[in-house]
This record gives structure tokens, sequence and C-alpha cells, in this order.
């Protein structure tokens, strides 16, 4: 391997914190998600409102404080749609990332000592001036278009803000080729709409919920969780179709342990057998829909017998579910799923379910997927942005043009130089992301990383990526700073506001002050013409009718809906935003780009003799490994385990308990070793961790070396060709119960 320029640099832990205890308990049936306590008629403390950041939920809560004015307590906000006045676990845990004392406490810089490279700490001014010249300086020799935004949660909007007005369009987040895109281009495709966030399922009210691969329970978003809770009660059917018998299996009518891999023949055999048994919605089909004799052409061999082979689920139990979903249809929900990057043929599996609940007409229906909507925040003004000359998509010729967002694998990709661009990335701005857990195929985000002239991390902790930065600075946690007003799209349009609890801790700051303190660096005075936050929020919120004394009173305010148009009425006349003005059963617009217009069922990679294929998903208590040093959550759940199968543990003699070193099938090794948990609820031919685990830098006191990371074992990248989703569940482990010799480890 060739000599990095930029070496990760290792910085040993500076003293181990004490665990709090934190009581927390899990119980999902009996309500885990923590109920307000009286607390809201209490008078002697002070509380004031946030929306959460623990995961993208952004439930909205009170934090209060005791009387030495220190942060005591989160609680769920009562009005808040997205919560109903309980937090998860992890909401309640947040705390914890407020109060860890391993939290990054200062801007830090790369610098050369004693001939090896060491990170010095430094000021606010120093490090601001520092990056603004480098930006400066990367504009005038690539253009501004070459320095891309990586950014996932609140504070990004204003960095955003920040780099289109410095000239460049490239902001990605890992919440889309590594988590919904498929998902979203899907269903675009479909409806003319995506499914948004929080998703417009209407659970509350269905008769029939159907999870493929979503595990909700241990997917922790808080109101679909209580919602389905709630619809268990009002006696609906889960269906849950999952290799492994995940918490959601064990509250489900129906359970199919389906062969991983093989979901789209499933869907198709689903559908084949809803039109051939007539069990569709014939008068919905008839209106709305576009393409339906072609799908029922298409699905005519998609037999449950045809599928059995397939899935190794049986027909009787095909026929029979979808049965189930006709007759509550259509207050029916075929899930969309969430993170759904799985094999490669992502967007077509999703096309799958989109139909499904096309023909089973639940879209825009009561129990099936309601029309949400929200309030449109006006931007302060500002001038123009300057219009970009060049496109990350000009390192894809052809390629993803149906993505609607930015790939951040894409980015990588454009950063390794190629004579046939005219510009590679030379810069990024890296903010709440840790992109060496996050994107897979770790060696190609490394290699890209060594390509840059500029590395900016911002994060609240000393996560791998900041290894890596020529500067990091420190963000302030949710719970001590302002950020946009929440407006995520529900039933009803809701506003949110998150303000300070408490002063930022160390010398940390809020992104919407480091964005604004950059651009004035940069000659953007214009862009950020207020002189603080409140202004600026002032101001929006006063568009829409509220204020910020309001919302600092209220926390969560309820506004109107624009039309009572939650559901379609029946028989009313609609046009779909697809290129038919239908919903596609046939997509028009796939069939443009050269794609299958019908999902088609393609077969993929089995694991080789001796080898597993590795799943991964959610713990209740932890959001990837953003809360792995928590210490409230690492209290409660602090390493990860490997699910495998009694069979499979005989097979290789390995005991409950017993660490074992995972290799995958490029030959990669896991850093650390994992617990082995041996459990009939997981099929021989896979094992399962929880992703966020794992962690190698030794900064993070509670979270190092403890238990695997998955990212790492995943090598073996499957790219959705429709929109460059990353696939990751295609890679395959064996085990390794004596620690690997230092030389069999490749670097
Ligand atoms: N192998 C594997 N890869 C995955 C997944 C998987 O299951 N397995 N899941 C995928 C999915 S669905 C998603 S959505 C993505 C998630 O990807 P990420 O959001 O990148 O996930 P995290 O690993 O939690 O990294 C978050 C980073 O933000 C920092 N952070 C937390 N709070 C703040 C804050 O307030 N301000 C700032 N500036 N930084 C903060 C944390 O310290 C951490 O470094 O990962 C994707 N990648
Ligand atoms: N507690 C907690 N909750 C979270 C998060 C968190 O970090 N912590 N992250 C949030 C985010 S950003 C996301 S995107 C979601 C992700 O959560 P989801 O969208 O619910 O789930 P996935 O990660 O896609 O899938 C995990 C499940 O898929 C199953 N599975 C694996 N392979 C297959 C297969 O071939 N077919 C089928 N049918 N199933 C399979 C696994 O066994 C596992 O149960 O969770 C959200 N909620
Ligand atoms: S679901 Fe939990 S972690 Fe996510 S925003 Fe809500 S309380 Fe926070
Ligand atoms: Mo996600």
């Amino acid at each position: 391997m060739k000599k990095t320029r930029r070496d990760f640099i290792k910085i040993s832990a500076l003293g181990l914190g004490g665990l709090a205890s934190t009581g927390l308990a899990f119980d999902w049936a009996s309500g885990a998600i923590q109920k307000s306590s009286l607390l809201t008629n209490l008078t002697n403390f002070t509380r004031t409102p946030t929306y959460c950041e623990i995961c993208f939920w952004k439930c909205a809560g009170w934090v209060y404080k005791n009387e030495e004015n220190d942060i005591w307590k989160i609680e769920g906000h009562a009005d808040d749609p997205h919560c109903n006045g309980r937090l998860c676990p992890r909401g309640t845990g947040g705390v914890g990332m407020y109060a860890d004392e391993d939290r990054l406490k200062t801007p830090l810089k790369r610098v050369i000592k004693n001939g090896k490279q060491t990170f010095e700490e430094i000021s606010w001014d120093e490090a601001l001036d520092y990056i603004a010249n480098k930006m400066n300086d990367l504009k005038e020799k690539y253009g501004p278009e070459c320095t891309a935004l990586f950014t996932h949660g609140s504070g990004g909007k204003f960095l955003g803000h920040m780099l289109k007005a410095y000239g460049s369009p490239h902001i990605t987040a890992p919440s889309f080729a590594q988590c919904r895109g498929p998902r979203e281009v899907a269903f675009y495709s479909t409806f003319g709409e995506g499914v948004l966030s929080p998703e417009r399922t209407d659970i509350r009210d269905t008769q029939c919920l159907v999870l493929i691969g979503s595990h909700i329970g241990e997917n922790m978003h808080n109101g679909q969780v209580q919602e389905m809770s709630d619809a268990i009660d009002n006696g609906a059917t889960i269906i849950t179709v999952d290799p492994r018998f995940s918490t959601a299996a064990s509250k489900s009518k129906f359970w199919l342990p389906i062969k991983p891999a093989t979901d789209l023949a499933l869907l198709l055999a689903w559908i084949h057998v809803i039109i051939n048994e007539g069990w569709y919605d014939k008068e919905y089909v008839e209106k709305y829909t576009y393409g339906f004799d072609l799908l029922k052409q298409h699905v005519a061999d998609y037999t449950p017998e045809w599928a059995y082979g397939k899935t190794t689920i049986d027909p009787e139990t095909i026929r029979k579910t979808a049965k189930e979903m006709a007759n509550a249809s259509p207050s029916v929900i075929v899930h969309p799923g969430r993170h759904v990057t799985w094999y490669g043929d992502d967007t077509q599996r999703l096309r799958a379910v989109a139909i499904l609940n096309a023909l089973l007409g639940s879209w825009g229906r009561r129990g099936g997927f309601y029309n949400p909507d929200f309030v449109e925040l006006p931007s302060y003004p500002h001038p123009p942005y300057p219009k970009p000359k060049k496109s990350w998509r000009d390192a894809f010729p052809g390629q993803y043009n149906l993505a609607t967002e930015i790939l951040s694998n894409g980015i990588c990709d454009a950063t390794m130089p190629s004579p046939n661009r005219e510009c590679a990335f030379k810069g990024w701005i890296v903010n709440g992301t840790n992109l060496i857990h996050t994107i897979p195929n770790q060696k190609k985000t490394l290699e890209a990383i060594q390509e840059l002239e500029l590395l900016v991390v911002i994060d609240t902790m000393p996560m791998e990526i900041t290894g890596y930065a020529d500067i990091v600075l420190p963000e302030c946690t949710y719970l001590e700073r302002y950020d946009a007003v929440r407006n995520s799209p529900h039933r009803d349009p809701y506003l949110a506001l998150r303000m300070p609890a408490v002063e930022p801790k160390y010398n940390t700051k809020p992104d919407w002050w480091i964005a604004r303190e950059i651009g004035l660096r940069l000659g953007l005075k214009d862009y950020f013409p207020y002189e603080n936050i409140e202004e600026m929020l002032d101001w929006q919120l006063k568009q829409v009718g509220t204020s910020l004394e309001e919302m600092q009173k209220v926390g969560v305010k309820k506004m109107k809906r624009a039309y009572d148009d939650l559901y379609y009425r029946e028989g009313e006349d609609i046009e779909f935003n697809t290129n038919t003005g239908k919903i596609e059963l046939y997509s028009t617009e796939m069939a443009a780009e050269g794609f299958d217009p019908m999902p088609v069922f393609t077969e993929h990679e089995q694991p080789p003799a001796g080898f597993y294929r590795l799943n991964y998903g959610r713990t209740p208590v932890h959001t990837f490994s953003r809360t792995a040093n928590n210490p409230n959550l690492t209290a409660i759940y602090d390493e990860n385990d490997l699910w495998v199968n009694p069979k499979v543990a005989k097979r290789w003699g390995i005991e409950h308990g017993q660490k074992v070193w995972l290799k995958n099938q490029d030959g990669v090794v896991s850093s650390f070793p994992i617990k082995v948990r041996i459990t009939e609820r997981i099929r021989w031919d896979s094992v399962y961790m929880v992703h966020g685990f794992g962690h190698a830098d030794k900064r993070l006191s509670r979270a190092f070396g403890k238990g695997a990371s998955d990212t790492e074992l995943i090598t073996n990248v499957k790219t959705d060709p429709i929109m460059g989703g990353t696939g990751m569940r295609e890679n395959f482990v064996t085990f390794l119960t004596e620690q690997p010799k230092q030389e069999d480890v490749p670097s």
C-alpha cells in the first residue's frame, strides 16, 4: 500500500470517565418509550424546548434543569405527533451526549511535530481563518464546485447555505445512497411523490401492516413504534418478512423467515396472486393506475410455487398472507422500509412494494398512506446563489439520472483523479457523519481522503473521521444550541423549536455560528445579514404567523393544513406527478432510462462454503455509531454481539459468549473480536450484528474496542444501477477462533 500522506491520528484517552447509571428499561409492549411524568405541573424547574438529535425522527421535548442550572432530564413534548409526550430510551439518554467527558473540546489542527503528524489545539479564529483561506485557494485553483459538504443532522442547513453562497451545490447526506434513496426513487416513479420522513404511513389506523425487513421495535422510530403498538391493540394483522426472528416478528400473526436476498420473488408472487384472484381494488386501479394489463402479463409466471423455490416460503402461506392484505384493503400498508440499500436491485424491490400498495388501493387512504402537510418556512432574504459550472454528475455520464439527491459514495468516487474529468473534488467539509463507519468499502473512502487538499470535520465526538481531518471543529451538542426550526411533514403541519438549555460546554460552538463565521471570512456577508440566529429565526417564524418568543414558550405549534386532503375522497379525480398523470404500475420513467419498467427477479450471490451472510440492524438503545460512547446508553448496552444459529455453532465448536474474529470473502479481518450469541432466531445461512460498534479511536474511552464493526467487513458493494445506492448485504464472513497474526491481516 502506498505511504499515506494523511495519517490517522491516534491520541490516547485522557482518562476514563465514570459510568452513569440510568435505570432505563426497554420493554416495547409495556411502553419502554418513557411516559411523561407529572413534571409539567411543577413550577420550580426551568424548562426549555428542544427536538431530539439522537436520531432523525426529531421528537420534540422539554429539557429540565436542576437548581444548579445543569441539565437534569429530557422529556417528550405532549403535543408533538412524533413522540406523543414520550421519548425513546435513546432520546432520554441524550443527556449523556452533553455529559460525555470524551467530547471534542476545542478546535484542532493537523501539524507535524518531530516528524510525526499530530493535532494541536488552536483558537477558533485560527481555525476559521485557515479554512477560509484554503477555501479561497481551492476556489481559485479548481472552482468552488470542487468542494463538497457531507452532512447528516440539523446544522447542515447552515453549512449548506454557506457552501451554496460560496458557489458549490455539492451537499450530500448518507441518508440517501446508504439509506432510503431507492425507496424515494421507486415511489416517485410510481406515485410521483416520495415516502418522506417521518414516513407517511398511517399505521395508527391500519388493519394490516406488512414489514419487509423493517424491524420496528429495534428500529426505534418513536411515533411509528407507538402507532404499531396501538394498531396491534386494535387487532391489526402484522406480517413480518425477515430472515431473522426480529422483535417485530415476535409481535406478528405471520412471520415469513425468507431466504435472504429473495424478497422480490415474494413480492412478485403476491402481486400475481392478488391480480389473478381478483383481490385488487378494481375501482382504484381502473381510475388511477397506468399499465395494469402489462403488469398482469408480466407477473403471469411469478406464481407462489415459483417463489417457493426462491424464497423457501411455502405457496399456501404466500396465498394466505395475500388474502390478509386484500381483506384489509385499502387500510393496509406494505411498509416501504427505510434502510433499503441491500442488494443493488433495491429500487426495483421498492417498485414492487409500491405496485403492491397501488393494487391494494392504500396510497391516499385511511390506514394506508396519508397525504402529509408541512409549513413552508421562507429563507431569510439573501442574494441569489452563484450558478455552478460543474456538477458531480460529470463524473457519471449517463448514469444515475433518477437519483434525486447527490450520492455520498459518488462524491468519494469523484474525488479520485481521472483524466476524463475536468475536476476532482479537492475539499470536503464533513459535518455530523462518521464516514468511516457510514459508507461501505472503507478502503475507497480512505483513498479518496488521501486526495484531498482540505478536510474539515465538524463533530461533537472524536470519532474515526476526525482522525483524518486537517481541521477539527467541535460543535456543541443539540442541548446547547439553536438550530433550524423543525417543519417536518405529518398529518398536520407542526413547528418545533430547539433552543439552548445551557451554555455550550468547553470551547464548542453551534453550526449556525461556524457557517456564518466561515461565510463572513469568505466575503459572503450579504448571505448572512443577521447578527445572530435569534434574529433570523424570529423573522422566519413571523412570516408564518408565530414568533421566536411564542415558540420559546410553547416549543411545538400545530398549524392549519392548507387543504382538507389527508386522504383521497371517494371517486376524486387526481392527477399524479408522473409522466402519465397516473400511478405507474408500468414505469415510463424507468423505461425511458433503459431500466425494466416493471420489476424482474434477479438471483443474488449465496455464501460460499464455510461462510455466512453478514446481516446487520439496530438495537433500541443506540443510533448507528453516534451513541456508542454515550455514558447513559453504554451503561445499558456497550458492545454488540454476533447472532449465530445453534447448528452453525455446533459445526464450528463455538460456545455461547466466546469471542471470535470475523473474516470476509475478501480476506478482511475484523479489528476486534465479537461475542457469540447462539440463538435460533437467526437462520443457519446468516449471522447478525448491530451496526455502530467496533470503534478504533482510543479517544472514545467507552466505545474503543467494544464489539465489531459491520462496515469494515462490507467490502463488496452492490451499486444500484438506477440511483447509485450502495447495496451492503452481499458480504459473507467466516469465524476465526484465534486472534490472527498481524502479518495475516491485510492493511
Ligand atoms: N455498515 C453499515 N453502514 C451503514 C448503516 C448500517 O446499518 N450498516 N446504516 C446506514 C444508514 S441507514 C444511515 S442513515 C447512515 C447514518 O450515518 P451517520 O449519520 O454518519 O452515522 P453515525 O455513525 O452515527 O455518525 C454520526 C456522526 O455525527 C456526530 N454527531 C452526533 N451529533 C452531532 C451534532 O450535533 N453535531 C455534529 N456536528 N456532529 C454530531 C457523531 O459523533 C458521529 O461522528 O449510515 C448508513 N451506513
Ligand atoms: N434504535 C434505533 N432505531 C433506528 C436507528 C438506529 O440507529 N437505532 N436508525 C434509524 C434509521 S436512519 C434507519 S434507516 C432505520 C433502519 O431500520 P429498518 O429500515 O427497519 O431496517 P433495515 O436496517 O433495512 O433492516 C434490518 C432488518 O432487515 C432484516 N433483513 C436482512 N436481510 C434481509 C432480507 O434479505 N430480506 C428481508 N426481508 N429482511 C432482511 C434484518 O434481519 C433486520 O431485522 O432505523 C431507524 N431507527
Ligand atoms: S426516536 Fe428516540 S432518538 Fe429518535 S428523535 Fe425520538 S426520542 Fe430521539
Ligand atoms: Mo437511515
